[in-house]
């Protein structure tokens, strides 16, 4: 059986067709926003602002983005008629608003790089403090649709009131493929500051108080395991079958979870990139006692936890350069020639402002002599200081059987062993590449077994 996985992401659009019987990629198309829609002047995927906090991009790239995929994947050669369900998903937090005829209220949407609601936040803040944690999962955050929609009521009031439909991404894109209204997924949803976590339906106050009337505005809620929603008529110009199942978008991170094989509780992922990224799915709903974590949905049922660690692959980067050493060294050789533990010499680089736990850039902060420390000694202090505090920051949500490594820093060896070390759990590597596009596409077939279970 075939499946379609989209992932429409910052930068563009990218679609897999992946097989589920025999579990791979069989084709798959993009389309990149900077290279291929130069008309939207996005080339970084959003509208260029000379204040960095305000990162907005023209809702119809994305519109365009789909299609343009669609068509891409079809001119592949690829058996578009023999595809059976449609999933996908979303960069998070980006919000659509709508009219009552379908048209964009809000020409410039934010994205999940804005920053620009500072003043909002602190509102929310003033107003709930950790309830807002307690209740939707996540403290008050700049991107999420509650400051977000807190700072267009008050910016464009007539807008604002003329919006009956605020999306996010996620569900907007389903709406298209679907040509009717859909639901918001838990998986993204939780993303909002909105959604009560506990009972999965929007929070009445929280709402209000973000922007007035907001609640009837808000779509629907789609639960794990509910009925997915069927293909328009109109994509059947790009070969697919009209009526196909169309399971609701989710987030780009719920989707990778499941992309990645992570969807069951005891398996962590960690994504060692620019940034590090920690998410593993939950059982039941915890959030981080120390407000640092983020919860979101789990679109196979339950929850997942979601943390940043911002200095990541370019603080390795630059602690190899200071101690003049190149890749093999760093990766390897350096973990050879010094014990697991370190004798207990750890530290900790700042080079950008830290998210978890919240830390000014200050450089490298270590516990022993940095300056006539060998460059092994760095190394592995750095790198057993980065994992410890991940492992730290990331106890709430339990322990761990297996954490699998993705990106480019899961080829060292001498990473991966700390993190054997410190998580005390089997490591495994994994090609991450498309997980979002294939969380969505298995998200899709699952659709199919529900529909036969039921039968
Ligand atoms: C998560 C977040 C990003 C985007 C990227 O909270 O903002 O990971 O989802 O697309």
């Amino acid at each position: 059986m075939l499946s379609l996985g989209i992932d429409s992401s910052t930068q563009g659009t990218k679609a897999v067709v992946y097989d589920v019987d025999a579990g791979g990629v069989v084709a798959s198309a993009s389309v990149n926003y900077g290279r291929d829609l130069p008309e939207f002047g996005s080339p970084e995927g959003f509208l260029p602002n000379a204040d960095t906090r305000i990162r907005r991009a023209n809702p119809e790239m994305w519109v365009r983005g789909l299609e343009l995929v669609l068509k891409r994947l079809g001119d592949s050669g690829v058996p578009m008629g023999e595809i059976s369900a449609v999933g996908g998903c979303a960069q998070q937090h980006a919000t659509v608003c709508l009219d009552a005829h379908g048209d964009f209220t809000r020409k410039g949407c934010p994205i999940w790089m804005d920053s620009s609601t500072v003043e909002e936040v602190a509102a929310l803040d003033a107003r709930f403090g950790n309830a807002l944690r307690d209740r939707t999962g996540s403290p008050a955050i700049e991107r999420f649709a509650a400051a977000q929609m807190m700072k267009f009521a008050r910016e464009e009031p007539e807008s604002y009131a003329r919006t009956v439909r605020v999306h996010l991404l996620s569900s907007f894109l389903t709406s298209l493929l679907a040509g009717e209204d859909a639901p918001v997924d838990v998986g993204d949803g939780a993303g909002m500051n909105l959604l009560d976590l506990r009972s999965l339906e929007w929070d009445a106050e929280i709402c209000e108080f973000a922007a007035h009337g907001l609640a009837a505005k808000l779509p629907c809620i789609h639960r794990p395991g509910g009925a997915p929603l069927r293909l328009a008529a109109r994509f059947g110009e790009f070969g697919l079958k009209p009526g196909i199942p169309v399971a609701p978008f989710t987030g780009d991170n719920p989707a990778s979870l499941v992309g990645c094989g992570a969807e069951r509780p005891g398996c962590a992922v960690i994504s060692l990139g620019t940034s590090d990224t920690f998410f593993a799915a939950m059982p039941d709903f915890r959030t981080d006692p120390d407000g640092f974590g983020h919860v979101f949905g789990n679109p196979c049922g339950g929850f997942m936890s979601l943390s940043c660690f911002k200095n990541g692959s370019l603080a390795r980067d630059r602690i190899r350069r200071e101690c003049g050493v190149d890749w093999p060294f760093f990766d390897e050789t350096a973990f050879a020639l010094t014990p697991p533990g370190n004798g207990g010499r750890r530290a900790f680089p700042y080079f950008e402002t830290e998210l978890t736990p919240k830390h000014d850039a200050t450089g490298v902060e270590a516990n022993f002599d940095w300056g006539a420390a060998s460059p092994e000694t760095k190394i592995r202090a750095v790198v057993e200081g980065q994992i410890a505090n991940m492992r730290e920051r990331t106890r709430w949500i339990g322990d761990f059987d297996t954490v699998c490594v993705t990106g480019g820093a899961s080829r060292s060896k001498g990473i991966l062993s700390v993190v054997h070390d410190i998580f005390g759990a089997e490591v495994k590597t994994l090609d991450a590449t498309d997980s979002a596009a294939i969380g969505g596409a298995r998200l899709a077939a699952m659709t199919i077994h529900h529909e036969g279970d039921a039968e």
